[in-house]
């Protein structure tokens, strides 16, 4: 086949790694339908992907991946910077040497009798100021169909990037999905990135994680702008207006399900939509308005399938309804559709479970779906994709919102006291762990700014980064900072608040907030809603007055335990910054 660039840093990259890993072949992705049919084709073949159903699901296909390769592996993530400093205390490094000699060793030969495809893509709309391109290298035709949904591939991305050596190198190689000898490395200074042992989204799309978060975070440090774990939602007011709300909450706990919401009845009725930009990743930068803006760098969803559902998010149910594929799910043989844990009430008599497994959906103690599972729909397919998807100059923030999963403590919504104090209130971010990664579920653990498993370098210069492009804008300017959270549980363990569609009814109050429509009551961490601010009508037998004020309540004592985790925490960090070191010392003062 053709080369289809004359880059020269392209074809001695490429050529390169063809010596290391020995192709049997190398296939360009143009990303025309032709090639795409023509993958798929032989990816069924091979019993890599099923076909569905293409009357119910037209264009939707089935993967399974190994059994010990279902999620992203934080324990094996690397961030190979020149010094373990660089990569600070809350990320694994090695030195890149070292790193480049044993990734090279395990991959050399290992394409042997395979195809190489070369996949050029975008993050980011082609040819926006926003956008950056990367070049990934793989084995597994899986992964060629999935970043063809997430990103934007084919010709006209080598021909946005000309001669310029400006570009991510990513290298995927399978090899044995050895679980021992599974590596995901980033090399920040070098624009590299080299997976190898795996075949699970996160850690072989190389355009999201690896290079949409961790690359990406190095190179907006350095250039000036930030790359964030952030959903982009267009909230419409009953006036018409939309205002943009960027909101970072760590894997597994709603992004998808928020930027995709459906307001519920009296809301929709007086007006209120909800438009999704992004539900993973924000690019953000400064635009000439002296505003903060985001684009969202990818093409598509890869979204956690259990729990979806024609109640919880219709609309990302609906975005699978064709040209997706669905990872680890279980498979319907009946009518040869997907099912998941969550999806209605009716597991599938005749199914196959996530393993490949004879499974009843009845008596089985086993699940139909594995937790972690995925699915990876075209954004183009969402119901209530922004108007503003494709623009190229992104969308102007009016709020940020931080969050987690916390049982206790944290109340429903509080509102920072400016931007500093937000940027400690996204520091501080403490959240249950979830199935997104391998290893325990549901243990309490610091990820600030949802950014734990995906900052490029030390964190504590990443605070920094943040204290400094919040010093290069206007107050009345920049985004206000809250902090959410919908997880907050009674002494039965039942979730206090009902979550889902009804989380518009505190989007209306930060919004509201941004505008200096409605007062707050100033607590010891913030700003908190006055109970009368918070809209229950059509809720108010889920939610009682005495629940909703016990969401809101700031508990002191609990703070005070809280305070000392976050000391524990800052302890890790020989250059954390004096302003978050003084915010602490005032969150101290405050709860005394
Ligand atoms: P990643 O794709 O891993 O980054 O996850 P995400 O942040 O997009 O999370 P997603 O929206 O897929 O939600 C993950 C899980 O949280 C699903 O099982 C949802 O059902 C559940 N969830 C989402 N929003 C809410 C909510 O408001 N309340 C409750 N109780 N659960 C929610
Ligand atoms: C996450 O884990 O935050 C995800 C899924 O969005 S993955 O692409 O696997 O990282
Ligand atoms: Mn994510």
């Amino acid at each position: 086949m053709e080369n289809m660039t004359s880059n020269k840093s392209v074809l001695s990259w490429i050529n390169e790694k063809i010596d290391l890993v020995k192709p049997e072949k190398v296939v360009w992705i143009d990303g025309t339908q032709e090639q795409i049919e023509a993958l798929r084709a032989e990816a069924c073949s091979t019993g890599e992907m099923i076909k569905l159903n293409q009357e119910l699901l037209p264009d939707c296909y089935l993967h399974r991946t190994a059994v010990n390769d279902v999620a992203r592996v934080e324990g094996r993530t690397f961030i190979c910077a020149p010094t373990k400093e660089e990569a600070g205390p809350t990320n694994n490094w090695m030195d890149p040497a070292e790193a480049y000699e044993m990734l090279y060793a395990i991959a050399k030969d290992s394409y042997k009798g395979r195809t190489m495809y070369v996949i050029p893509y975008s993050m980011g709309p082609v040819g926006s100021k926003f956008s950056k391109i990367g070049i990934e290298l793989t084995d597994s035709i899986y992964v060629v169909l999935n970043m063809v949904i997430m990103t934007r591939v084919g010709t006209d991305v080598l021909k946005a990037l000309g001669d310029s050596e400006d570009w991510v190198r990513g290298l995927h190689c399978k090899c044995d999905i050895d679980e021992e000898k599974r590596y995901i490395c980033q090399f920040p200074q070098d624009n590299t990135i080299i997976s190898v042992n795996s075949g699970y989204g996160g850690n072989v799309l190389l355009g999201k994680k690896c290079f949409a978060l961790r690359i990406a975070s190095y190179q907006g440090k350095n250039e000036g702008w930030q790359a964030e774990h952030m959903l982009i939602l267009g909230l419409q007011k009953p006036d018409g207006e939309i205002r943009y709300i960027c909101a970072a909450f760590p894997s597994a706990c709603g992004k998808t399900n928020l930027a995709m919401l459906i307001p519920p009845e009296g809301y929709y009725k007086n007006g209120y939509r909800v438009w999704c930009v992004g539900d993973d990743i924000s690019w953000i930068r400064k635009g000439e308005d002296g505003r903060l803006y985001a684009i969202n760098p990818e093409n598509g969803f890869f979204g956690v399938a259990p729990g979806t559902n024609e109640k919880s998010n219709p609309n990302a149910l609906a975005s699978t309804r064709k040209g997706t594929i669905f990872t680890n799910v279980a498979h319907n043989l009946d009518d040869n559709t997907v099912w998941w844990e969550g999806l209605d009430k009716n597991p599938p008599a005749n199914a196959v479970e996530w393993k490949g497994n004879p499974w009843n959906g009845q008596e089985s103690e086993e699940k139909g779906a594995h937790p972690n599972s995925r699915f990876t729909a075209p954004a183009v397919n969402c119901p209530c994709i922004s108007s503003e998807f494709e623009n190229p100059d992104g969308v102007p923030i009016s709020a940020i919102v931080f969050g987690g999963r916390r049982a206790k403590l944290a109340p429903l919504v509080y509102q920072s006291r400016d931007w500093n104090h937000g940027v400690f209130v996204g520091s501080i971010m403490a959240s249950e762990t979830t199935a997104a990664a391998s290893g325990a579920v549901g243990v309490v653990r610091r990820d600030p700014m949802a950014m734990l498993p995906f900052c490029g370098y030390n964190m504590a210069d990443y605070w920094q980064h943040w204290i400094n492009i919040g010093a290069g804008l206007d107050p009345e300017k920049a985004p206000k900072i809250f902090n959410v959270n919908w997880f907050r549980k009674d002494d039965e363990g039942n979730f206090m608040w009902p979550g889902f569609g009804d989380n518009l009814r505190v989007l209306d109050w930060i919004i509201d907030r941004c505008e200096g429509k409605v007062e707050a009551d100033e607590t010891a961490i913030g700003y908190v809603p006055k109970a009368a601010d918070i809209n229950l009508e059509g809720i108010e037998d889920e939610v009682s007055d005495a629940q909703l004020k016990e969401l809101l309540s700031v508990d002191v004592s609990l703070w005070k335990d809280e305070v000392a985790g976050i000391e524990e925490f800052y302890g890790k960090f020989d250059r954390l910054p004096a302003t978050l070191k003084a915010e602490l010392e005032t969150l101290k003062a405050n709860i005394k």
